[in-house]
C-alpha cells in the first residue's frame, strides 16, 4: 500500500525521570511528579498527592523507545509516515493538579526549557506546547511570553481546569489576550485532572474512557459561551485527543440555546455559538470513522488527526494501516484537510515530503 504521510496534532514525549531534580533546587525537585513501582504497579506522586496507581503492563505498553529519544522517534515517524507532530507532554501534564503557584510554574519552565532543547532542538518535525501555569495568569503570561521568544508556537493547557478557575472566569482573561496577540493556538488535553478512574466494577475501563472526553466538551461551552473566542476572533483552540465528532453536535445544542433561552444569555455574542466554534475551535481524534463524516457531511472542517504516539490509544505501530482504513475511500481534498492543511493553519506550514 503507498505510504500516507500525514501531520499529527497530538503526541506525547516522555521526560526523562531526572528533569526536575536537575533543573529546579531541591526543596522544589522533591515535589515534582515522580512515579515509582512496587507490586506490580506504578504509583506518581505530585506534591505529596498520590494520583495513579497504573498496572505496570498498561505504563509501559506507552513507552517505547522513541517515547524518550527524538532520534529513535524520528524514525518511528519516518516509518509510520508522520512528517511533523505536535508533542504534548507526558510527567508535565501533573504540573495542573499542583496547588502550589511557585511549584507549578517553575515545573512547567524546566520542562519547557527541556522540551526546547532536547525535543524541538533535534527537529523542527516536533512542535512543542509550552506549559504554563493553570493557578496563576500573569505566570501563565509571562510563561507564554517567554516561550514564544524561544520558539514555541503553542501553549498547553488542561481540559480540566483546577477548582475555582473555570474557563469562563475573567481570571484568564490575560491569558487569552496574550495568546491571541502572539497568534498562538491554546491546546486543550484531556486526560488531565487528579483522577481519570470515576467509575468502577463493571464497564470501569470504557466508561472511564468515555468520561475523559466530557471536559473537553466544557471547555469548548465555556470559551464560546462566555464570549472568549468572540472577543478574540483571532484566537485558536485545539481539543487534543478527544475527538472532532461531539464538536458539530455541541454547536447546534449551543445555537439552540443561545436561540431559545435568549431572555437569560449574557454576554450576547457577536456571531452565533456554531459560526464561532467553526472558524475557531479545532479537535484531534485516532481512529474515530465519524470524525470524517464530521467534516464531509456536516462542514465541520477543523478535523485533526493525531496520532498520539506512543499511547495505546494511538495508532503506534500500526498508523499506516489505520490510515488507510480511514481514508482509503475519502476525497483527497478532504484527507487533506484532516491530515495536513488543518495542522498547517494552526501550527505553521509543515509539508510532508510526498503528499500522495
Ligand atoms: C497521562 C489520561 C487517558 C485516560 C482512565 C485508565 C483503564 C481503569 O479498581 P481499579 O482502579 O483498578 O479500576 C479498574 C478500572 C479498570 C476501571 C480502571 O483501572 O479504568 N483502567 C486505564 O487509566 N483509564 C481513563 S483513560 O485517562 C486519557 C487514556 C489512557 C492513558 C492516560 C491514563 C494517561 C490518559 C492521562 O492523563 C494519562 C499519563 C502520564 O499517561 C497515561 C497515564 C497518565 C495519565
Ligand atoms: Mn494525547
Amino acid at each position: 500500500m503507498a505510504k500516507i504521510w500525514v501531520n499529527s496534532a497530538d503526541s506525547h514525549v516522555l521526560e526523562p525521570h531526572d528533569l526536575w531534580r536537575d533543573a529546579l533546587p531541591k526543596r522544589l525537585a522533591d515535589r515534582a511528579p515522580r512515579a515509582e513501582r512496587a507490586d506490580g504497579r506504578e504509583t506518581v506522586y505530585v506534591d505529596g498527592q498520590i494520583i495513579r496507581r497504573d498496572p505496570i503492563a498498561f505504563s509501559d505498553a506507552m513507552r517505547p523507545p522513541g517515547a524518550e529519544d527524538p532520534r529513535i522517534r524520528l524514525e518511528d515517524l519516518d516509518e509510520q509516515g508522520v512528517w511533523a507532530e505536535v508533542v504534548f507532554p507526558s510527567r508535565a501534564l501533573w504540573t495542573t493538579i499542583m496547588t502550589d503557584r511557585e511549584l507549578a510554574r517553575e515545573c512547567g519552565k524546566a520542562y519547557n526549557d527541556w522540551c526546547l532543547s532536547e525535543v524541538m532542538g533535534v527537529s523542527p518535525r516536533f512542535v512543542g506546547v509550552a506549559v504554563v501555569s493553570v493557578l496563576d495568569t500573569d505566570d501563565a503570561v509571562a510563561e507564554l511570553a517567554r516561550a514564544v521568544s524561544a520558539g514555541y508556537r503553542a501553549v498547553f493547557l488542561p481540559a480540566t481546569p483546577p477548582e475555582g478557575r473555570d474557563f469562563n472566569n475573567e481570571v484568564w482573561e490575560p491569558l487569552w489576550a496574550a495568546a491571541a496577540e502572539a497568534d498562538i493556538p491554546i491546546c486543550f488535553h484531556i486526560g488531565t485532572g487528579a483522577e481519570q478512574k470515576v467509575a468502577r466494577g463493571p464497564g470501569g475501563a470504557v466508561i472511564n474512557y468515555v468520561e475523559t472526553f466530557y471536559p473537553a466538551q466544557r471547555t469548548v461551552a465555556h470559551l464560546v459561551a462566555s464570549g472568549v473566542l468572540d472577543r478574540y476572533p483571532g484566537l485558536r483552540i485545539v481539543m487534543a485527543e478527544s475527538g472532532a465528532t461531539f464538536v458539530p453536535a455541541l454547536a447546534d445544542r449551543m445555537d439552540e440555546a443561545y436561540r431559545q433561552h435568549d431572555m437569560f444569555v449574557r454576554p450576547k455574542l457577536s456571531r452565533r455559538p456554531s459560526e464561532i466554534i467553526y472558524s475557531q475551535v479545532y479537535a484531534s481524534f485516532q481512529h474515530d470513522p465519524s470524525a470524517i463524516g464530521t467534516a464531509t457531511a456536516l462542514g465541520f472542517r477543523n478535523v485533526m488527526w493525531g496520532s498520539d504516539y506512543p499511547h495505546l490509544e494511538g495508532t503506534f505501530p500500526n498508523t499506516q494501516k489505520v490510515l488507510h482504513e480511514l481514508f482509503d475511500d475519502v476525497a483527497q481534498d478532504v484527507r487533506r484537510r484532516i491530515t495536513i492543511d488543518c495542522f498547517n493553519e494552526v501550527f505553521g506550514v509543515a509539508e510532508p515530503p510526498v503528499t500522495v
